[in-house]
């Protein structure tokens, strides 16, 4: 386990020093590529893709790995040794950010493999996120960081450009009690149950609660790149969410994928003391169906989590 994230960590280096060079490595822009969420693939997505897929491939830790820019599962070739994890990533989360220099970010989800043996199967990579053994995101924004958790608690390490290491900065990360932003595309606000449109208000401070208790009202913060929006919460306080929407009719469940995206981030917010919910479950208990499954998703402070689907159960009458 240890040497596989330290093979993570080493593809988050090479992802970072290629952002980093941005313009310089002639690397922004479109490939001219779909990918099968039917986004315009960008070459650093590609490049991310490779580079995580290429460093794990080999090194007999994994039976299967699974990327969100890859429709089927990337299972280990006969040509090297079958390990037993296998590893979910999402190579580079916000992607649309790239070419405006903001910060963008590698989500991963690592599971212990249920087959006995050969290749990793589909049915090992459609687990629960309660069965995570460690999950963790790459941050490529002002400095590189990797934060993870195997279970024991949340670790932030800084990577220092000088010496080309991760340095543990931020030990033991808990979400601070007293939330201070709440981060959501309110752009799309006319596309929202009525449940998610009073939840909104209720943040803003402009509606009470079913107790009729009113908050003061939070900040509202929003990059369009999920693991900054969830990483300055993490450490700020405050609560994500992408719910479902009407926007697009394909899209019924939200943008955001359960695998890769929300079922690791739902086991760090836990271990740092928050929680995490589809509206109605939490994240961490839903039963994948398709590796690429979309979910709505409303993650950080606990109680802010538990108020989302208050709200939802009240006016959008979900049990
Ligand atoms: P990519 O991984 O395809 O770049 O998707 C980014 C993302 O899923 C998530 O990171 C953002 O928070 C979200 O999209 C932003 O989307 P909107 O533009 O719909 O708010």
């Amino acid at each position: 386990m240890t040497s596989l994230l330290y093979d993570i960590a080493l593809a988050g280096k090479v992802i970072a020093s290629q952002t980093s060079r941005g313009g310089l490595a002639e690397i922004l822009g479109k490939t001219g590529a779909t990918n099968i969420q039917g986004e315009e693939v960008m070459k650093l997505d590609e490049l991310a893709d490779r580079m995580i897929y290429r460093l794990n491939d080999h090194t007999g830790r994994l039976a299967v790995m699974a990327s969100e820019e890859q429709e089927d599962i990337l299972p280990v070739s006969s040509r090297f040794p079958i390990g037993k994890y296998v590893l979910l990533y999402d190579p580079l989360d916000g992607s649309s950010n790239i070419d405006y220099n903001v910060s963008i970010g590698t989500i991963f989800a690592i599971y212990r493999r249920l087959s006995q043996s050969g290749h990793g199967t589909l049915e090992d990579c459609l687990q629960k996120g309660r069965d995570l053994i460690a999950a963790g995101y790459l941050i490529y924004g002002a400095s590189t960081m990797l934060v993870y958790t195997s279970g024991m608690g949340v670790h932030g390490f800084t990577l220092d450009p000088t010496v080309g290491e991760f340095l543990l900065t931020h030990p033991n990360i808990r979400i601070p009690e007293k939330p201070k932003y709440y981060s959501v595309n309110q752009g799309y606000e006319k596309f929202w149950s009525d449940g998610i449109k009073h939840y909104t208000r209720y943040l803003q401070g402009d509606e009470p609660d079913a107790n009729g208790n009113f908050l003061k009202g939070f900040s509202m913060r929003y990059i369009g790149s999920m693991v900054a929006d969830f990483h300055r919460n993490l450490l700020g306080g405050g609560i994500y969410y992408y719910p479902a929407d009407s926007k697009n009719p394909k899209y019924t469940s939200g943008k955001l994928r359960l695998s890769y995206e929300g079922a690791p981030l739902a086991f760090i917010a836990e271990q740092a003391g928050g929680t995490s919910s589809n509206g109605t479950t939490n994240l961490l208990d839903l039963q994948p169906e398709g590796l690429h499954q979309r979910t709505p998703l409303f993650i950080g402070n606990r109680d802010l989590v538990e108020k989302a689907e208050e709200f939802i159960r009240i006016f959008d009458h979900q049990e």
